[in-house]
Formats: structure tokens, C-alpha cells, sequence
């Protein structure tokens, strides 16, 4: 029977005083966006939110191939110019992992400790799912489609391979890519090379990465990555419901200048422009609103067309800044009525957390 360590307390939560040395790594390993990237529409890969939960595998290219099996009329195996050489298609793709948020829920869940960061917009060049899976022809009594991908771990003691999956109906969506190109690069290794998953308005965890093999299935799947994270629940003994869609968000690039620890900012008086991005994954934003003094009074902030019909639209807010303390929030409300709540309920993993940023600034 193999044993790991137990982390903290051994109870899987954080306490409120202490950034234990495992979180710290985990945080080394992945990375946020600095959020003065929501200046641009589409985020340079290099400051993209990055999430790997075990090790970035190594693969070699030429060897890779995409197998497409199961319940299929015909099993297929890719190389990666098979892939290329099929019609492509670039879409711009606001991505958010579902743990944004996580270590400002209390007690929080030892995991990826993100603030608000894990965020960003790239342009992902690849070929439609759709095609693979009409070509390789899913069996009538096929119901989802399992996605694995080459990296492996070990997470709540169980060896695995990262796999999802989707339901048929989703993963026939139009906008759902097998990508291989980033920013019109080559996807770099940590984003998943040769190819991975793209599916836009969920999640991150959706889309895998280094995926090579595809499955289709006649039962829900019942990976670890479905039945015991990604839930929202209680504890970790109930199922809860599945952590699907991305949640309605807005972020502001903190104005002014940032004081090194504290990251407070100090502004000049006067004519501020607040900006920023705000996003609904699959909905459209219907509004976005600023606060000044902490989520008292809100004021309605302008904002333009998306980046694209999966991507995040630009915010703007005219803000009269005269001296003083205050806390900046922004908020967005969905085309489904839903608004950012100032704190967020609380659940077991700390999943789809969109409570309202909170911003620091001095004024003189
Ligand atoms: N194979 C594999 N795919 C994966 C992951 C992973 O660890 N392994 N992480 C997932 C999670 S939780 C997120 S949020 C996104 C992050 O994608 P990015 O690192 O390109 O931003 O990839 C997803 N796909
Ligand atoms: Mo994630």
C-alpha cells in the first residue's frame, strides 16, 4: 500500500495564516496572468494563465498519433500532418480555470492557490472535433466522448492519465477545435503539444491537453476528473452537480501604480480610465458595473463588441478621482440575469469562484 504524506493539518484545507510550502510550488509551477495582460485582446502566450496538474510531457512529434476509437464504424490513427493538412479554423478563446479564485475562499481547499488571475485569451488555430468524429462515424448508442491525454500523475491516490469527457451533443459543437496552433505558433509544450482540446465557454479542465487518444462510449464516464473534482459540493463524500460552463466575471487592470508588497496603488487625482475585460462563457455580458467605495453604489461602465463570439469584451468606466482611500470593484451581470455576488457560496474544491474583484487604491 503506497503512502504519500499528508499536507498542513492533513484535513486538505489551508488555514487563513499560512501558505503551506506544497501550495507555493504548485503556484511556482502554474501561473496567473498579470492582469495589466487585459490591455490586450488577445493575451501573448507568454503571460496566459498556464495549468498542468502533474508533469509536461514529453513527446516526440513525429511518432505521436491521434487514435479515434470506441464506439466508432471507423477507428482512426493521425499523424500530425494528417491533422494539419484537414480544413482549420481560428477562433479567439477566453479561457478560465475553474479554480480562479479558490484561495480566497475560506477555509480554502489546498490545491493551485489562484487569486483571480487564472485568465487569458488566445487564438487557437486547429481542425473542428466534429470532422474527426463524422469521419471516424460514432455509433448510434454512443452518448459521450472520453479525451486523454499523454501526461500522467497520481491524484487522490489514484494513477491516472488526464481524461474528460463530453456528452455527444457537446462535443458536436461547431466551436469545439483539436488544436495545434496558438497565437499561430506551434502550441508550445506546458499549452499541450503536439495537439490538444479546445472548448470554449467551459471550464479549462475541458480542454485537454497532449491529447492523443479519443473514445467514444455507450456510459457516462466515470474518470477521476468527472466524479471526484470538478463537483460542486459540500464535502467531498457528495457528488454534487458538475462544474461545466464558465461563470459571468469582470477584471479590472488595477490604475495607477502598484506599491511592490502590498500591490495597493497609488493614483493621481483627477480623470482616471478604469478598464478592463469581462466574460460569460457561453452567454453574452449584459452589463458591467463600477464601484468605488467596495460594492456600495455601482455605476455603469461602457463597454464595446466581443473579441470574438467565444472571447471577452473591453470595459471602460470614467472615474473622477479625488483624494482619499478606496476599493475599486467591478461587476458583470449575463444575458441570463446572473450577477457577480460579492461573496461567493462556498464549495468543497473552491470551484467557479466569481465573486467581485477588489482593488486597493490610495488617491492623492
Ligand atoms: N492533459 C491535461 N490537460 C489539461 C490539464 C492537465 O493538467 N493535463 N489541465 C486542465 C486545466 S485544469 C486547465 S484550467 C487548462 C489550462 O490550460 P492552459 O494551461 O493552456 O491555460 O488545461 C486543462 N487541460
Ligand atoms: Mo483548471
Amino acid at each position: 500500500m503506497r503512502r504519500f504524506r499528508t499536507i498542513g493539518d492533513g484535513s486538505g484545507f489551508g488555514r487563513d495564516d499560512t501558505l503551506y510550502p506544497e501550495e507555493l510550488q504548485l503556484a511556482l509551477r502554474n501561473r496567473g496572468m498579470p492582469l495589466e495582460g487585459l490591455r490586450y485582446p488577445i493575451t501573448p502566450t507568454g503571460i496566459h494563465y498556464l495549468l498542468v496538474h502533474y508533469d509536461i510531457p514529453e513527446i516526440d512529434a513525429s511518432a505521436w498519433r491521434l487514435t479515434v476509437s470506441g464506439l466508432v464504424t471507423t477507428p482512426l490513427s493521425l499523424t500530425l500532418d494528417d491533422i494539419r493538412k484537414r480544413p482549420r479554423r481560428t477562433l479567439a478563446v477566453t479561457m478560465e480555470c475553474a479554480g480562479n479564485g479558490r484561495a480566497l475562499s475560506s477555509p480554502r481547499r489546498i490545491s493551485q492557490p489562484w487569486l483571480v488571475e487564472a485568465i487569458g485569451t488566445a487564438e487557437w488555430t486547429g481542425m473542428p472535433l466534429k470532422g474527426v468524429l463524422e469521419e471516424a462515424g460514432l455509433a448510434r448508442a454512443a452518448i459521450e466522448v472520453i479525451f486523454t491525454g499523454r501526461d500522467e500523475g497520481v491524484e487522490g491516490n489514484v494513477v491516472q492519465r488526464y481524461q474528460r469527457s463530453l456528452a455527444v451533443s457537446e462535443a458536436l459543437r461547431d466551436e469545439v477545435l483539436l488544436a495545434y496552433e496558438m497565437n499561430g505558433q506551434p502550441i508550445e509544450p506546458q499549452h499541450g503539444f503536439p495537439l490538444r482540446l479546445v472548448v470554449p465557454g467551459w471550464y479549462g479542465m475541458t480542454s485537454v491537453k497532449w491529447l492523443d487518444r479519443i473514445d467514444a462510449t455507450a456510459e457516462p464516464f466515470q474518470g477521476y476528473q468527472m466524479t471526484r473534482v470538478y463537483r460542486y459540493a459540500r464535502s467531498e463524500e457528495e457528488s454534487g452537480e458538475p462544474v461545466t460552463l464558465i461563470r459571468v466575471r469582470a477584471l479590472m487592470i488595477p490604475p495607477g501604480i502598484p506599491d511592490f508588497m502590498t500591490r495597493t496603488r497609488l493614483v493621481r487625482a483627477g480623470r482616471v480610465i478604469l478598464s478592463g475585460r469581462a466574460w460569460a462563457g457561453r452567454l453574452a455580458v449584459a452589463r458591467v458595473e463600477v464601484s468605488a467605495d467596495g460594492g456600495a453604489t455601482w455605476s455603469d461602465a461602457r463597454f464595446g463588441d466581443p473579441v470574438s463570439p467565444h472571447a471577452w469584451n473591453e470595459w471602460i468606466f470614467e472615474w473622477n478621482a479625488r483624494p482619499g482611500s478606496y476599493t475599486l470593484c467591478v461587476r458583470a451581470t449575463d444575458s441570463s440575469g446572473n450577477v457577480q455576488p460579492a461573496e461567493q457560496e462556498w464549495n468543497f474544491g473552491g470551484y467557479g469562484n466569481n465573486s467581485v474583484q477588489r482593488v486597493d487604491a490610495i488617491v492623492e
